[in-house]
């Protein structure tokens, strides 16, 4: 083969490869905080305390992020490709209290254990704020394992709850999880002595977030919290489960807890054995999610990381950090966002039309007046500008009409503005095309 001749090909890899990534983008997004604002529990069920409904959660737990196939994923870059590509509206922050230079037991690392809080600290404010940025929702997990009983560190839990619910309290989208999986005998009522002196601090400070308490045995006996539940609003309870060890018998415990008036969340499941390794059961896994969708039940799969396990979402190894296609996900990961896609609804409904007509004008005030031509059926529009031509930083704007004011612009600058149109589907928007690009100078 000549040297041209490859030098062509290779061209032509390049501009197919660009084809099928432009494929992947940013096409649908699930109903996110904007949708449902403050969530509240009502009866079983997690609600939009906006509308009243259902508020589904269709979520993403990462590994631990104190371990080096964790906190790598914490980025707005890594939590958009999960919304954007596969309707997720919801990530877990797991914050292990005693593993992994634990944030209660550093086990062995170069670090104070002061130094280890900090860096986790800020580590979950990064999730947050991407969370936040997002429109998505979030949850600070205690990630109590080893540890067993959340007794143990309870006044760390204490303290770092109280820290944790000052700092967010204006926030929408956290939800705090108290406890991940009591265990080693933990009885429900030394659960319920954790909670009753833990809820109280995060109350303080944030009257009406949603706490969300392990229940014993790994977080499988909701069926027992049931029987003797916690006195306070807005609580719920969890269900852990890997489909391939836990089966029928746990099913029938989330049965026990829904007829006894539990609202119950899962906030970790995988496809694999109970190890987070080993086989995967994607029949079992299945008939977990029908019975969740069918009580309204919100769910986080375990989890965002590279580590080579079978509950990992992403493909050993690989390097992204974010923007991962079908080849970057492992067999569960492939499993898990195809179900979610499916299970949004998201993808029901025909994409709306590119916009057309796009028109920019300079408006006194540092602002911008833009108009444009209706597309059929759409149910609005999403406007995005930024003063990168790539769209870096871009700040984004939802609009019913067909015309909008943008304003605080940067006097002198330039800007580019484009949009696309979006219909409602499922849980969740679905985006057209995006218009051309229009290219304007702020006057001074
Ligand atoms: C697992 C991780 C694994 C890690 C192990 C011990 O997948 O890489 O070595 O923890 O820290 C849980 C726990 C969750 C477990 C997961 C799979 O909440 O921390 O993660 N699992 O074992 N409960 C049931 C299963």
């Amino acid at each position: 083969m000549s040297l041209h001749n490859i030098k062509y090909r290779l061209c032509l890899m390049v501009v197919m490869l660009a084809a099928v990534f432009s494929l992947s983008v940013v096409h649908a997004s699930a109903a996110g905080v904007s949708d449902y604002g403050t969530l509240k529990v009502s009866g079983t069920k997690l609600v939009s305390s906006k509308t009243g409904e259902n508020a589904k959660l269709f979520g993403v737990s990462t590994h631990g992020i104190n371990w080096d196939v964790g906190y790598p994923y914490i980025s707005k870059e890594a939590f958009s490709t999960l919304k954007d590509n596969y309707g997720v509206n919801a990530v877990r922050l797991a914050m292990y209290t005693t593993e992994y230079f634990g944030y209660c037991d550093k086990a062995g690392a170069n670090e104070s254990q002061s130094q280890v809080q900090s860096t986790l600290k800020e580590r979950i404010d990064t999730g947050v704020k991407a969370a936040t940025e997002l429109d998505m929702y979030v949850i600070i997990d205690w990630h109590v394992l080893n540890d067993q009983n959340p007794n143990k560190y309870k006044k760390e839990a204490k303290a770092f709850f109280k820290e944790m619910s000052k700092k967010y309290s204006e926030n929408d989208n956290v939800l705090y999880e108290i406890c991940n999986e009591p265990n080693g005998g933990t009885s429900w009522s030394d659960i319920k002595k954790y909670a009753e002196d833990v809820i109280p601090v995060i109350r303080e400070n944030d009257p009406d977030a949603v706490i969300i308490v392990g229940t014993p045995t790994w977080s499988q006996d909701v069926d027992i919290a049931a029987d003797n539940p916690l006195k306070f609003d807005n609580v719920m309870y969890t269900l852990h489960f890997y489909a391939s060890t836990h089966k029928d018998s746990y099913r029938d415990k989330l049965k026990t807890a829904i007829s006894k008036g539990l609202p119950v969340l899962v906030t970790e499941y995988g496809l694999s054995e109970a190890s987070g390794d080993g086989n995967i059961d994607t029949a079992e896994a299945k008939k977990w999610l029908d019975m969740l969708d069918e009580n309204g039940i919100s769910y986080f799969a375990w989890s965002l990381s590279n580590k080579a396990e079978s509950s990992a979402l992403l493909k050993a190894g690989t390097g992204k950090k974010s923007g991962w296609g079908n080849s970057d996900l492992s067999k569960a990961g492939k499993w898990v966002f195809n179900q979610y896609k499916k299970r949004n609804g998201i993808n029901s409904v025909s994409l709306p039309g590119k916009v057309s007509g796009l028109k920019v004008k300079n408006k006194k005030g540092r602002k911008l007046y833009l108009s444009w031509a209706p597309v059929s059926e759409a149910n609005g529009y999403q406007v995005v500008y930024s003063t990168g031509k790539k769209f870096g930083r871009s700040k984004k704007k939802l609009v019913k009409g067909t015309s909008v004011t943008i304003s605080k612009l940067k006097k002198k600058k330039t800007y580019y503005v484009k949009l696309r149109a979006y219909k409602k589907a499922g849980t969740g928007k679905r985006f057209g095309k995006y218009s051309a690009v229009k290219k304007i100078k702020i006057k001074k």
